[in-house]
């Protein structure tokens, strides 16, 4: 059983639809533990580095002025398995594949207002908490 950390991100319709209680809720229900939150702005220069990986895709530039919009919550949890878990407890990035109990299951159907951001592997958890947390800001 491996202990994780991960980054979750309440995206800027998830915080102007009120709906900050109900995602970390659902992280804190499942056992896994919050260590980190704080409220913010992207400015474009992180929100590209944390979507480094999607440059050039077709959805990068609409998916950057999305993300510094308005303000996030951002937010770390750890856990055994968390990453998998938190992917988990999102959903399937495409609205017709997420599931009905999952965060984007229950509350989105758009492939980009898609309320939530989780890290999909160990190596993208350990590249993108510190674009948004020291270690000083980690209990
Ligand atoms: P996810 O890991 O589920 O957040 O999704 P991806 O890493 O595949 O994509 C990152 C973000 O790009 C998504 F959250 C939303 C955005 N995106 C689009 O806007 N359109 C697409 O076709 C795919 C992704």
């Amino acid at each position: 059983m491996e202990i994780e950390q991960t980054l979750i991100l309440v995206k800027p319709d998830g915080v102007q639809r009120g709906l900050i209680g109900e995602i970390i809720s659902r992280y804190e229900r499942k056992g896994l533990k919050l260590i980190g939150l704080k409220m913010l702005q992207f400015s474009r220069i992180k929100a590209e580095e944390l979507y480094a990986i999607h440059k050039g895709q077709p959805f990068y530039d609409r998916l950057i002025e999305f993300m510094i919009s308005a303000p996030i919550v951002a937010f770390v949890v750890e856990g055994a398995n968390a990453i998998q878990l938190a992917r988990i407890i999102n959903g399937a990035t495409d609205p017709i594949q997420s599931e009905p109990g999952s965060i984007r299951g229950d509350y989105s159907t758009n492939i980009t207002r898609n309320l939530v951001h989780a890290s999909d592997c160990p190596e993208n958890a350990k590249y993108e908490i510190p674009i948004l947390f020291s270690p000083e800001e980690l209990c």
